[in-house]
């Protein structure tokens, strides 16, 4: 494999893990500045690209936050609902195998 050149077969051998997408929901109440302040805090998004997604989410009812492996993503998921809950948004995310 690309990364086994040396190690095939042995212990160290690795594969990438599972990969989920994380999935923003639209909702009629989360104000949309909000849902910016979301995306660059927990998921790194420059505020033009999180401008760009929230339109999305608002436009077709849902917009990809980011990929990631189902531990990172869970986490992710938990912190903008706890987030989101503390300011009385109703503001919901899931995730999504990816392929
Ligand atoms: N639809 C919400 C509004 O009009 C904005 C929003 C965008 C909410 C994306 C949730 C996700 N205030």
């Amino acid at each position: 494999s690309s990364s086994g050149v040396l190690l095939e077969k042995q212990a160290s051998r690795t594969k990438p893990p599972p990969m989920y997408r994380v999935i923003l929901l639209n909702d009629d109440y989360t104000p949309m500045e909000f849902v910016v302040h979301v995306l660059q805090r927990f998921f790194g998004k420059s505020e033009e690209e999180a401008m760009k997604i929230m339109l999305q989410v608002h436009h077709e009812g849902r917009g990809v936050c980011g990929v990631y492996p189902h531990d990172v993503a869970a986490t992710r998921i938990t912190q903008v609902l706890q987030f989101a809950r503390s300011r009385q948004h109703p503001l919901q995310c899931v995730m999504e195998p990816v392929g």
